[in-house]
């Protein structure tokens, strides 16, 4: 098996960071930015998978982007039709 290095938990602390900063500044304008950094891409599909099947009060998480109170499948495809890259 093969070990984690220092280097590689430094790295996703970074992604995790700037994904947390790019939440805090959202600007919710562009369908499909989860993150609200104006782009929409794989870190808005990383946003969908980690609230997966959740419910919650509509618009409860960003990631429930059609506002239904639940993260599914029309909200996957909501970013996959928007997206930049
Ligand atoms: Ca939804």
């Amino acid at each position: 098996m093969r070990k984690i290095g220092m280097r590689t938990i430094a790295v996703f602390a970074m992604v995790l960071i700037l994904v947390c900063l790019s939440v805090a500044v959202a600007s919710a304008n562009t369908p499909g930015d989860v993150t609200g950094d104006g782009r929409v891409n794989v870190l808005d599909l990383i946003l969908v998978g980690q609230s997966w099947q959740l419910t919650g009060e509509p618009g409860w998480v960003a990631a429930d982007m059609n506002t239904d109170g639940w993260v599914n499948i029309l909200d996957l495809v909501m970013v996959c039709q928007h997206w930049t890259g």
